[in-house]
Formats: C-alpha cells, sequence, structure tokens
C-alpha cells in the first residue's frame, strides 16, 4: 500500500508547476529537514517551490543555518493562500499546522509525509509510515520513487532529519534500512562533521548555566518509576537563552537508570506548563500524552498542562503509578 501511495505522491509531485511545503509549528531538524530536502530535490527538477511553518513571530531556529536552502522559507503571512499542490512533514494533527491550516485546507492535493503513529490518515495522499525512524526517511524512499540524482544540499538535510529524530541512530526505531538509507545519503559529498556540530554541538556558555540549575532540580519518584525536573521562564531569562534553545534538556535527564519515564515541565510565555516525556522502553508515554489532549510516539510525547507546576507533576505520578499497577484481575 505504501508503495502505491509512494508512486501517487511521485506523480503529483513530478506533475506540479510550482509546490508549497509546511511544517509543523516549532520545527525540528527533521520537520525542517525533510521539507528543505524535499524542497532542494524538486527545484533541481525545475518546480517552484515556497515553504512554511506557522509560528507567529516566525522565527528560524539557529541550525537552520548548516541546513541549505533555507531561503525557500517564508513567514506565514507570505505563503499561498490557496496553493494547488501542498506536502506537509512530520505533522500529526491540522492543529500543529499553526496558523497555515488554512491554505493547507485548500488545496487540492495534499501529500502528507509523516511517522507519527498517531495520525489518522491526513492528507489526499497519506504517505504515513509509523515504522519509519524519522519524516526525511519517507522523504528519501519518495525521491527514489521519483528518480533522478539527489543534489547534496537535499542529502545535508534528509541526513540532519534522520539522525536527530535517531537520537544520532540509537533509539529503538532505528532499523537496518534507516542505517542504509543514511549511508546512501552519506555517499552525497556534504560536510559531514560541520553538520553534526551545528545539530549537536552548538551550546552556549548561558545554556550551560541554565542546564546546571535544571538538573539540580532533578527529583525521582521511584513509585511512578519517573524522574522529573522543571524549568522556568526565570530560568532562561537569568542564563539570557530562550526556552526555544532548551529542547535537548530531557535527552540528559532521561539517561538516568533509575527511572523509565523521564519528564521535563517547562513553564511557557503564557504561564501553561509543556511537559516533555521519555520512556527508556517500558512505558507508553504517548498515551499519558494523549490522556492530557497532547501525544506523540510511544517513547517520545508531550502535552501542555494549565493547571500549574505541582498540580502538572502530581497528575503524572498519579497517572504513571496507575500505568503501572497490575491490572485487576
Ligand atoms: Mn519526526
Amino acid at each position: 500500500m505504501m508503495d502505491e501511495r509512494l508512486r501517487r505522491a511521485a506523480e503529483v509531485l513530478s506533475g506540479a508547476p510550482e509546490v508549497a511545503l509546511v511544517c509543523h509549528v516549532n520545527p525540528d531538524p527533521d520537520a525542517l529537514g525533510s521539507l528543505l530536502g524535499l524542497s532542494a530535490f524538486l527545484r533541481a527538477r525545475g518546480v517552484r517551490t515556497v515553504g512554511s511553518f506557522g509560528n507567529e513571530p516566525f522565527e528560524l531556529p539557529r541550525w537552520v543555518a548548516a541546513l541549505p536552502g533555507a531561503d525557500v522559507l517564508v513567514a506565514p503571512r507570505d505563503f499561498p493562500r490557496s496553493p494547488e499542490v501542498v506536502v506537509t512533514m512530520d505533522t500529526a494533527s491540522i492543529d500543529r499546522l499553526g496558523n497555515l491550516n488554512g491554505p493547507v485546507a485548500r488545496a487540492r492535493e495534499v501529500v502528507w509525509i509523516d511517522h507519527h503513529a498517531s495520525n489518522p490518515g491526513l492528507g489526499t495522499v497519506p504517505l504515513i509510515d509509523p515504522h519509519a525512524a524519522s519524516t526525511a526517511e519517507i522523504v528519501f524512499r519518495l525521491m527514489k520513487a521519483m528518480g533522478g540524482e539527489i543534489p547534496a544540499g537535499a542529502a545535508a538535510c534528509l541526513y540532519a532529519g534522520m539522525v536527530t529524530d535517531t537520537g544520532r541512530f540509537q533509539y529503538q526505531a532505528t532499523t537496518p534500512e534507516t542505517l542504509r538509507l543514511a549511508a546512501e545519503l552519506r555517499e552525497v559529498p556534504f560536510d559531514h562533521a560541520a553538520l553534526a556540530q551545528a545539530l549537536f554541538e552548538d551550546l552556549s556558555v548561558g545554556y550551560l548555566k541554565v542546564l546546571a540549575t535544571v538538573l539540580q532540580r532533578v527529583e525521582l519518584v521511584p513509585s511512578a518509576g519517573l524522574v522529573w525536573t522543571y524549568l522556568l521562564q526565570a530560568d532562561v531569562a537569568e542564563g539570557g537563552i530562550d526556552m526555544t534553545e532548551t529542547d535537548e534538556v530531557i535527552d540528559v535527564v532521561r539517561t538516568a537508570r533509575e527511572a523509565d519515564v523521564a519528564a521535563v515541565i517547562k513553564q511557557q510565555r503564557d504561564g501553561r506548563f509543556k511537559v516533555s516525556l521519555r520512556s527508556r522502553g517500558g512505558t507508553d508515554v504517548a498515551a499519558i500524552a494523549s490522556a492530557h489532549g497532547g501525544g506523540g510516539h510511544r517513547l517520545a510525547a508531550g502535552f501542555t498542562s494549565r493547571v500549574g507546576l505541582e498540580e502538572t507533576a502530581a497528575r503524572l505520578v498519579r497517572d504513571l503509578e496507575a500505568a503501572r499497577a497490575p491490572a485487576p484481575s
């Protein structure tokens, strides 16, 4: 079925003079790498492209500078209002399109490329494979279905998506196929070491100090199998950094061997708390997140809470304790 859909998507994109590309709000390297990779590939074939994501204000993450072809990105207000053909990247639900859901809804064809299990099958051509370790992996398969050369810029962008979404090829979702596709991308000449540095070794001293504060607060709740910490707006202000620069905090907290689930609770500018969850393998955190109106993958998920820091943490502990309790017989 996936092969048939790849063929359909290839047909739609080959016939289009212009393709508009969208990824989810607050994009990660998988979302933007997939977008920029496909854009570079289509441009090399003479297709006009434009790309965006629905954040207002529209600010590009720092690492975008390491991804070739970012000149295709425009602010949502400059995105076509009624594009003919749209491709969406790494987006599991309509609301994750932010203020770009209108143009996507009005498009004649929407190739929807995603690897989230929670995706209900959106788009006119749903290219959704929950077994793919990254959206970039599916985009690469689509390029192979379309045929032709992969420009170096496109290879770098897709590699960025793969290497980040797999935790540098360490997470469970990393399959032999993932590694084969990544190896194939590495055959294309791009500056692999510079890309890795921009993605993984580009922290500021301010960030390291914020990280120190956050790690001081780490708390273990053995009854819930949980290790958690929190981050306030005042903390990032003191470090002179933005909350968007703190995505990797969870990757440090999750290394604690004493708990299966790691959580980082971050205060947003509007006072709500964003909860990031990771499991080392034993807990379906997507189910926990869904119960709170969020979503994600089985081992990596999140939700936003309106009930304050203490109550958010207390509810999380209760839910995890309940999930661990043996089912009544
Ligand atoms: Mn992804």
